[in-house]
């Protein structure tokens, strides 16, 4: 395309000139993209080009020379299915791609290319925002609403960082986070719980737009939407402001400014929009929002926009200039004074920096695993939240970046620190690692994303039956593949009187099924110890435990094999004399020493039992075939599973034939013998099971 087709951008050209030739180009950019892959949302991104525009060439401290210097500004799309908003300024500010072991590639995050393939297989410019696919995306969007509660994590983060390595003279971390959000973002309740938290943490450095253009998918927010969005912000305490023209990027800016200067709360800006701006036939119409303007609209729109008709994927002269002029020259510059101001921190404060290096590499200190307890055998023994709480406390103080807490429920999870110095993190206190997210589930698990994807080491608790309130969160954990941990006691029906309510059944199938995740069950005391030994060196995965909360024996390890075992997510327990087991008792959790009662007593029949404890489906099934073999040898297939949760999936360990003691109802309300009773979790029923097997009565 001749650069001749629109004036090209030269000094003689005015700011606004120039300004608006970049946004033009953003937005046709996003409606040829849609329009070549006959599917996307072009409307948003034409309504808001000139926000992002301004935020990113005019406001945003990002060098995209190095999209994951540490001081960055960052910028969250929660609106996901705007993505050519990312994808075009990505590509116009020459943003480079790095890998995930963090090194440089040496080619740009997004081409002309990817853009032109967009929505297509392996292009850098894929439906969604997605992390750790495209370079200089700051996390995964597409679930609406994820992204700005995700932000609140990032600005908790920022504080926490800011407040333990900052010191006078030393500012290492001062960047702001900016999300922009929509009208669907406003109606997930997960923004809401968000945005009180943000409120109630005084988050300064938290920015959101939000794009009220009363529109979405079945039409005018008439519809379903009316309330007074901006006094709910108010009323969580948040700087409330409104530009009333998307199209005016001084009132943008000017706003984006006033943010900047507001102490002590986060900020709402309410931006008033267009969707579908300059389409003579789609503007302000849900058709705008995700269909392909169609070929002659294409022109139409081009042609109010002053562009030429026919041009595609067109970026005039200048333009590339104009961004390197703007946010790439001011990121460049304040990241090379910040890698000044580094090094002599670095000289004056090496462990400070040190760890800030190790961080943000996703490694850990020497010393990690220092005092991590063993437990001595013990019939009446200890129950997993309990030996978690001793665990979270000990990698609390042994890694400085350690940090989580509870939705309000840390005195039933043991998630309490209770180590001296242990702080709570509130406003006032931006350093603590106590947090409280509150009775906020979702946003809890949005928030680990969030302190996450600045390098923290953070967990969340609650309820392992309230998971399902988390549930969209850690299954993007694990899509952005994120070290985040997620501790959930009450794990099965040892929650007792609670009653049906409270007892997970399909909880562990539901968990499992998500790929990348893993999940541990652990069955006694040392196998938690291990679990966390072995999730805490994980770099690209979400862990999830499920923890009992009664007491479970702590076993004998100088007669049972080694809970080092976990490792493997599965391994020989206890076995049958010489190793040739006739029946194999599979179980997790609670259910590992249910197995073990019922071997000790299959033993005592002349009956060569083998007990597998299997903490982790997951972790096993990445074991070489040699070693699952060794677990479970293909030819013993008299096999017994017993998990107190959904049979759901255990034939796959079983076989056809095995038997599965597991739930296929819902609980029931009472003490837990009881239930074990009614449910069939004793002993002579595992026995009776395994001679079953045997065809032995
Ligand atoms: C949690 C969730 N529910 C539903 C969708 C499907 N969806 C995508 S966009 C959209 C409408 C969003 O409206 P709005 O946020 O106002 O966006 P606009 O059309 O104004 O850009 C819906 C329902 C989704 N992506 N995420
Ligand atoms: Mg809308």
């Amino acid at each position: 395309m001749s650069a001749a087709l629109v004036r090209p951008i030269t000094p003689k050209m005015t700011e606004t000139e120039a300004d608006q030739l970049c946004i033009n180009t953003i937005r046709t950019l996003s409606i040829d993209a849609v329009q070549q892959a006959k599917s996307g949302h072009p409307g948003t991104p034409m309504a808001l080009a000139p926000l992002v525009y301004t935020l990113w060439n005019r406001v945003m401290r990002f060098d995209p020379q190095d999209p994951i210097w540490p001081n960055r500004d960052r910028f969250v799309l929660s609106n996901g299915h705007a993505s050519m908003l990312l994808w075009s300024v990505l590509h116009l500010t020459k943003t480079q791609a790095v890998d995930a072991e963090y090194e440089a590639l040496g080619k740009p995050s997004v081409s002309l290319d990817d853009i032109r393939h967009f929505r297509q297989l392996d292009s850098r410019a894929p439906g969604h925002p997605e992390y750790h696919w495209v370079s200089g995306v700051e996390t995964t969007t597409g679930p609406l609403a994820q992204g700005v509660a995700t932000s609140v994590g990032m600005a908790i983060a920022q504080k926490w960082l800011a407040n333990r390595y900052n010191r006078s003279g030393f500012e290492i971390f001062d960047y702001n986070i900016y999300a922009v959000c929509g009208d669907g973002c406003m109606m997930e309740g997960v923004s809401s719980e968000a945005a009180s938290l943000a409120g109630h943490l005084g988050l300064d450095n938290l920015c959101w737009v939000y794009d009220n253009n009363h529109i979405t998918i079945e039409g005018h927010t008439d519809i379903t939407f009316t309330e007074d969005v901006a006094a709910r912000f108010l009323a969580y305490g948040w700087n409330v402001l409104r530009v009333g023209d998307a199209n005016d990027i001084d009132r943008i800016e000017h706003a984006l400014e006033v943010f900047r200067k507001t102490p002590g709360r986060p900020t709402f800006i309410v931006l008033d929009s267009h969707i579908g701006y300059g389409s003579p036939n789609k503007q302000d119409t849900p058709e705008a929002h995700g269909e392909p303007l169609g070929e002659e609209e294409c022109r139409l729109t081009k042609r109010s926009y002053g562009w030429p008709e026919d041009a595609k994927f067109y970026v005039p002269d200048g333009v590339y200039d104009h961004f390197e002029a703007g946010v790439g020259a001011r990121g460049a510059s304040a990241r090379q004074e910040w890698v000044k101001l580094f090094d002599s921190y670095r000289a004056k404060y090496p462990d400070l920096a040190a760890d800030i290096d190790m961080m943000q590499r996703r490694e850990l200190p020497t010393g990690w695993d220092r005092n991590l307890p063993v437990f001595p055998a013990d019939p009446k023994g200890i129950a997993g939240r309990d030996a978690s709480g001793k665990v979270l406390n000990l990698l609390a103080q042994n890694i400085s970046w350690f940090l989580g807490g509870s939705a309000d429920l840390g005195p039933s999870n043991k998630t309490t620190f209770t180590f001296p110095g242990a702080s709570n993190l509130q406003a006032d206190t931006p350093g603590g690692k106590m947090l409280h997210y509150g009775i906020r589930e979702h946003s809890m698990a949005a928030i680990v994303n969030g302190l996450s994807l600045s390098k923290l080491r953070a967990f969340g608790a609650t309820f392992f039956i309230f998971s399902d309130y988390a549930r969209p969160a850690i299954r993007l954990s694990a899509l952005m593949e994120l070290p985040t941990i997620l501790v959930f006691t009450h794990d099965a029906m040892g929650d007792g009187e609670d009653g049906p309510t409270h007892q997970p059944v399909e909880h562990l199938a539901s968990l499992r099924a998500i790929p990348g995740l893993v999940l541990l069950r652990p069955g006694d005391a040392n196998e938690v110890v291990e679990a966390y030994r072995y999730i805490v060196q994980l770099r690209h995965q979400p862990a999830v435990l499920a923890l009992s909360r009664q007491p479970l024996p702590t076993l004998d390890r100088s007669k049972y094999a080694s809970a080092s075992g976990v490792a493997h997510g599965a391994y020989v327990l206890a076995d049958a004399p010489g190793g040739k087991p006739e029946v194999i008792l599979i179980g997790s959790g609670s259910e590992v020493s249910l197995a073990v009662e019922a071997h000790e007593k299959l033993l005592s029949e002349g009956i060569r039992s083998r007990v597998v404890s299997m903490p982790s489906w997951d972790i096993f099934d990445h074991q070489t075939k040699e070693y699952r073999d060794s677990v479970l040898p293909p030819d013993v297939n008299a096999r017994v599973a017993i998990e107190q949760a959904s049979t759901f999936g255990w034939e796959r360990y079983v076989g056809t034939s095995g038997h599965i003691i597991g739930m296929n109802t819902f609980g029931s309300s009472a003490p837990l013998k009881e239930l074990q009773r009614k449910f069939g979790f004793q002993p002579d029923e595992v026995v009776a099971a395994a001679k079953n097997q045997l065809g032995r009565k």
